[in-house]
């Protein structure tokens, strides 16, 4: 909150309009949920593709960490869309690594934040984020519904990301969503398991796309995912600890 504040000091909201209005024509949103659903169409996962130095339960993921290099790896071996943590305190990101990342390939990025206020929205479409992400554990049913409005309005799209049935009722009577996340990591307690998706997966209706995050690492989990009819992946910590991540991608999901 304090680092949004200070932000503000730096640029105003006004500013920040007319970047985003200059990213609109420069850099255009590219379709990110139309990216996921073309690799499904295709009989193929789609795969967002993590970009992040560090996490709070792991600490520190690779040394050697350069945006760029990584988007154009996970470009290379098929992933559809990136995901690029911009929250610095607890993932040590940065708004420079989207840019990079974006700039370095062709695919859409969503920015990996806590959103908790209008500002970061308008702040992502200037820097140019295709999609947001809402954490539907940090938001009241009003802010979903402004946030999501407002990132439609940017022409983003927008991933809504639920752990428990009553997050999921919330994200849907409150956003059009057509992403809907399904975090099988507590944000928490750090729990994991892969029972979350299978759980909540009955309740979202069919015309959205479900998204499994967190916790994939093995070939088995990709396997599983799969013959339960989830298609679309969110995946950071393997890659990253991974020499080469989009080998481990290709390793992975091939
Ligand atoms: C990726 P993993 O276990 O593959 O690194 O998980 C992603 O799901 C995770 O980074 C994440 C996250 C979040 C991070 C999911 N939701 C919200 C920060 C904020």
């Amino acid at each position: 909150f304090e680092e949004i504040e200070a932000r503000k000091g730096q640029t105003s909201y006004a500013n920040l309009e007319v970047a985003a209005s200059v990213a609109n024509v420069h850099n255009a949103p590219r379709g990110f949920a139309q990216a996921l659903r073309n690799k499904v169409a295709a009989g193929k996962a789609g795969v967002i593709a993590e970009i992040k130095k560090a996490s709070p339960s792991k600490g520190v993921l690779r040394e050697s960490f350069s945006p760029a290099q990584i988007a154009r790896s996970y470009e290379q071996h098929g992933a559809a869309c990136l995901s690029v943590l911009t929250d610095q305190d607890f993932f040590m990101g940065h708004e420079d690594y989207l840019v990079e990342a974006r700039n370095a390939c062709k695919l859409p990025v969503i920015r990996k934040d806590f959103m908790v206020d209008e500002y970061q929205i308008m702040e992502a479409r200037a820097i140019g984020a295709d999609c947001i992400l809402l954490i539907a554990a940090c938001l009241d049913g009003a802010q979903l519904k402004a946030f999501d409005a407002l990132a439609r309005e940017l022409g983003m799209d927008v991933l809504v990301e639920v752990h428990n049935k009553a997050e999921l009722d919330l994200a849907l009577e409150h956003t059009q969503t057509e992403l809907l996340g399904i975090n099988n990591r507590d944000l928490h307690t750090f729990d994991l398991s892969l029972d979350h998706t299978f759980e909540l997966m009955k309740g979202v209706p069919d015309d959205r796309l479900i998204v499994t995050e967190s916790g994939i690492h093995t070939r088995d989990d990709v396997a599983l995912m799969r013959k339960n009819e989830i298609h679309a992946f969110l995946v950071g910590e393997a890659f990253m600890k991974a020499q080469n991540p989009g080998e481990k991608l290709a390793e992975l999901f091939e």
